[in-house]
């Protein structure tokens, strides 16, 4: 069968040193691109520019959508004014990865979201989000060591289609956050939270195939739920 081709969204690089500091680069980390690999598809980068025209088009030709990390979520986009813990914000690549997620709905491709993916999707379905750890997150979850080690538990809702990937009501994830998803966007439902209820996990109810993951799975590579996380999305892009 023809391997899919699976956009990965972009970010910005901006050099801090070596012969050009200041200078500009488009990127998206090496694991995204592995974990698709490594998963029978084909990973594609797309670059963040603001023609929406080029990106309905470039939307048009891959076979899913994977919306990946970055900078916090503008509170804007769910109408809160910017509290202090907010981190740096890039509102112009928030519109990006709407964009990019609204012409994949149109196509009804298979979409993945991931840390800043998997809130930027609860943004567009009009959910919130607390702008920074609130109190209830007694978990560490901004773990500041090796990437890709399972830190912390995630308890599995067993209807869910992240139990029939995983098979199991509780696996170890790692944790690199410090936004959490505070209402649940439309037409998403929460299938995976921490130990202190942070959501870790959502599906689409709505929507053929739409997951979204506050955790990285693309870091944990080498792992069970890595494979089966990307085996999944990929194969769904078929
Ligand atoms: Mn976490």
């Amino acid at each position: 069968m023809k391997q899919p081709l699976i956009g990965i969204s972009g970010s910005h690089m901006i050099d801090q040193g070596g012969p050009f500091p200041g200078y500009k680069r488009s990127y998206v980390n090496d694991d995204y691109v592995q974990s698709v690999l490594e998963a029978g598809g084909i990973p594609v980068i797309i670059p963040f520019q603001e023609d929406e025209a080029v990106l309905k088009a470039l939307v048009e030709r891959i076979d899913g959508l994977l919306l990946s990390g970055g900078h916090d979520i503008a509170p804007q986009f769910y109408g809160e004014e910017p509290e202090r813990g907010l981190g740096e914000i890039w509102p112009e690549r928030d519109i990006f990865d709407m964009r990019l997620l609204a012409f994949a709905k149109e196509r009804n491709i298979p979409i993945m979201g991931i840390c800043r993916g998997h809130q930027i999707i609860n943004v567009a379905h009009k959910g919130s989000l607390y702008q920074d750890l609130p109190a209830f997150a007694t978990i560490k979850h901004a773990q500041s060591q090796t990437a890709g080690l399972p830190t912390h538990s995630m308890v599995i809702e067993k209807d869910s289609q992240l139990f029939a990937m995983v098979g199991a009501e509780e696996v170890m994830v790692n944790s690199h956050h410090h936004q959490v998803v505070k209402e649940v966007g439309e037409g998403l439902r929460v299938v995976g939270r921490a130990k202190d209820t942070v959501v870790e996990a959502m599906e689409g109810t709505d929507y053929p195939y739409l997951r979204t993951y506050q955790f990285h799975p693309e870091m944990m590579r080498h792992t069970e739920l890595n494979k089966v996380i990307f085996e999944d999305f990929v194969t769904a892009a078929k």
